[in-house]
């Protein structure tokens, strides 16, 4: 997988050959992470890339043709068919379901903005898909476009030396995780692990797992219990729960 990030603050993105999995799949080279500044395409002495707003406010858009140049140079280094993907919280949301496709291209473009935003026919002719990673507005597209990144990364074959772990994960059934534990089984103040946890039984470890994933989902997330195929038996025990909680 190759990505070639558009940004104006291409050290950021050194973080990303330094540390945990990443690191390791650029190692491998699993990933390749390359970056293109717009200014080196800026037209006049001041290498400037934004200018101020037509129609007046605060703050600077940055210019279409830095932008479009960036572009078109990261596809001729990557490929022509490469998605552009602008980060932006006027996006569609990220979800693990958009990760998973991600994940199946051979190149990205990322395209990070600052200031108040990119000229906008830019996005009409240039942007592939325009994502937001939470309804908050930061400085600029490049936090954002390292955790697409890092969620993708973690996903390609061989980067988790634990196969299973991806797949056994948050949300790859839809549901959020069950708590986890690990040794002492008994902490100094006392707190213990769930019994089941001890009991060697898989059967029972793995019907308890399920149950809490589910538990947790309806506590705290009951949107995503909407979009969710059930077994019979799990919308029984949610029908118990929501029956408790009208008492
Ligand atoms: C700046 C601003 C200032 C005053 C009033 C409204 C404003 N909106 C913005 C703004 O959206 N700036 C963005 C900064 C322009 C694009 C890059 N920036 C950005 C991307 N901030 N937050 C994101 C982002 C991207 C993906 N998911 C969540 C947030």
């Amino acid at each position: 997988m190759e990505f070639s990030v558009i940004t104006i603050f291409p050290e950021m993105f050194q973080l990303f050959s330094g540390y945990g999995i990443s690191s390791r799949a650029v190692q491998n080279e699993q990933v390749k992470v390359s970056t293109i500044n717009p200014r080196q395409f800026a037209n006049n002495r001041y290498q400037s890339i934004d200018d101020r707003p037509f129609g007046g406010g605060p703050g600077m858009v940055m210019m279409y043709e830095p932008l479009e140049k960036s572009i078109l140079a990261a596809k001729n280094a990557l490929t022509k068919s490469a998605k552009v993907v602008y980060l932006s919280p006027q996006g569609e949301p990220l979800t693990q379901k958009k990760v998973n496709a991600f994940a199946k291209q051979d190149a990205l473009i990322l395209l990070c903005g600052r200031y108040e935003g990119i000229d906008e026919r830019l996005i009409e002719t240039h942007v592939d898909e325009e994502v937001s990673i939470g309804d908050y507005v930061l400085s600029g597209g490049e936090l954002p476009a390292m955790v697409l990144m890092d969620s993708i990364i973690r996903l390609l074959p061989g980067v988790l030396n634990d196969s299973d772990s991806a797949i056994e994960d948050s949300f790859y059934d839809g549901l959020l995780d069950c708590p986890h534990y690990t040794r002492p089984a008994v902490l100094p103040d006392g707190q213990k692990v769930p019994e089941v946890l001890l009991s060697g039984d898989h059967k029972k470890i793995q019907q308890w797992r399920h149950q809490q994933k589910l538990k947790r989902t309806f506590e705290r997330r009951r949107d995503l219990i909407e979009c969710l195929c059930l077994s019979e038996e799990d919308k029984q025990m949610i029908a118990q729960w929501v029956q408790t909680n009208k008492k």
